[in-house]
């Protein structure tokens, strides 16, 4: 008697409770490979409508893509020239890096960049570089 009536209610639920895990361990298995994938960013920092690169600093290994994604109602820039800094003091590149240049990034617009070479990198907004809208990325090797 019993047993009509829990088998049907017994195999849905078993299901289900089934189910969830697997769909747990599936996307934590999806977004652990993912950031070796190529293009995916190792590191994001925001660009804000309060002038910063946030976080300031980021940490990743050489090889790693470092993404930027303005949040901001202005153009922004991720610049690390030499030639293009007002304050040399803003700019730093480890020994044979090469210069980057983002050019001008739209409101809602992103940028990447890849660091092959180990160091810290010290870079600036074009703009706003002597309103202190600078960042680092730290590269280790
Ligand atoms: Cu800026």
């Amino acid at each position: 008697m019993t047993r009509l009536v829990t088998k049907p209610l017994d195999r849905p639920s078993g299901r289900s409770a089934r189910a969830a895990p697997l769909l747990l361990a599936a996307a934590v298995l999806a977004l652990g490979p993912s950031a070796a994938l190529a293009g995916e960013p190792a590191a994001v920092v925001r660009m804000t409508d309060g002038l910063k690169f946030a976080p300031f600093k980021v940490t990743v290994h050489a090889g790693d893509t470092v993404e930027w994604r303005s949040e901001s109602v202005l153009v922004h820039t991720v610049t690390a020239d030499p030639d293009l800094a007002a304050r040399q003091k803003d700019v730093h590149l480890p020994e044979g890096a090469k210069p980057f240049d983002s050019g001008n990034i739209d409101p809602g617009g992103t940028y990447r960049h890849t660091f092959p070479v180990p160091g810290t990198y010290r870079y600036f907004c074009i703009p706003h570089e002597t309103a202190g809208m600078i960042g680092e990325v730290v590269v280790e090797g």
